[in-house]
């Protein structure tokens, strides 16, 4: 069975991550893995949880030592609006923090999921059915480390065969944590406001297409392509995967079907702006597909009306 441990554990994908690989692989055999804060409820209770900044080498090999781990779910990064704000914050956790786990997983022998993201590509990039295989010039802190993180986990795989894999996610939409420095966060506000206030004003502006992810097939991605048969890898850091593309204006308009007097409004933020005009619309998720058999469940009228429908119990 996999021992795994499972970095930035009480982040907005770690945390249901960690949820989802302890009901496969069993409590026990999962460690969370957080910096600094400890999780609440069942993240905390229902299996081990180790205080791990990846920042510190020696006590990540304490960790992986201590419970044999031999799968990493890396997840620990600072996100595209606070890295743009603290580029070397950013830096440091999502390169050397990248490293250290690397060279931990190469010399205990441990499997590596680094998640990149459609932040790895840049106003270069063909905007519109990304290829898997293209220009890859981004102009943010956060991109810049997302592609040297896509090349240091390619270079660990061929230089000392460590097995690295990763996806390069959307914008993730979820309703159990609240994602915190992201440029695509905007499409998580929206339900919670649109539930209290029947508004949103959104800080992009309309028009900004951008790939975006339910959670549940986020971390079924996350899964399967550990799972996978690795003969068939053609790639590995990172595979595009795809579910939906919209902008804030067909977001509302979903929404607005199960509330119809919802009401959205514009205070555009220059800086996000610019960092989500750098990112393409939609990526081209074929090799995912043919590789190790990628696909999703949900649409963006399936995953509005199962946010409405958890948050309205959760708000009440
Ligand atoms: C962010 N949610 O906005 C993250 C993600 C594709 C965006 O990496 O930074």
């Amino acid at each position: 069975m996999k021992k795994i441990l499972v970095t930035g554990s009480v982040g907005q994908i770690g945390s249901e991550l960690t949820m989802l690989l302890r009901e496969l692989y069993g409590n026990d055999n999962v460690v969370a893995g957080g910096n600094r804060t400890k999780p609440s409820g069942q993240l905390l209770e229902s299996g081990p949880f180790e205080i791990v900044d990846c920042t510190d080498a020696t006590k990540l090999t304490e960790i992986v030592k201590k419970y044999n781990i031999d799968t990493i779910y890396h997840l620990a990064a600072i996100l595209s609006a606070v890295a743009e704000a603290k580029p070397n914050l950013a830096w440091n956790v999502n390169i050397n923090g990248l490293y250290n786990v690397l060279e931990v997983a190469r010399e205990n022998n441990c499997a590596v999921f680094t998640p990149s993201s459609i932040g790895a590509f840049g106003p270069s990039t063909p905007p519109d059915d990304t290829p898997q295989d293209t220009i890859q010039r981004p102009n943010t802190m956060y991109g810049v480390t997302k592609v040297a993180g896509e090349l240091l986990c390619d270079y660990y795989y061929k230089r000392f065969n460590v097995d690295t894999r990763g996806v390069r996610y959307p914008g993730i939409i979820s309703n159990e944590t609240l994602p915190g420095g992201g440029t695509t966060d905007y499409a998580v506000d929206i339900y919670y406001e649109a539930i209290k206030k029947k508004q949103y004003t959104s800080f992009l502006k309309a028009g900004t297409f951008l790939d975006m992810m339910y959670m549940p097939d986020a971390l079924k991605a996350a899964v399967d392509i550990m799972e996978a048969d690795p003969a068939k890898l053609i790639h590995r850091n990172a595979f595009n995967i795809s579910t939906m593309s919209f902008d804030p204006e067909m977001l509302g308009a979903s929404i607005r079907k199960h509330i119809p007097e919802f009401k959205l409004n514009y205070d555009v933020d220059e800086m996000r702006q610019a960092i989500a005009d750098s990112w393409p619309n939609n990526m081209d998720d074929s090799a995912a597909k043919e590789e190790w058999g990628w696909n999703y469940d949900f649409d963006l009228a399936k995953m509005t009306e199962d946010m409405l429908t958890v948050l309205t119990k959760k708000l009440k």
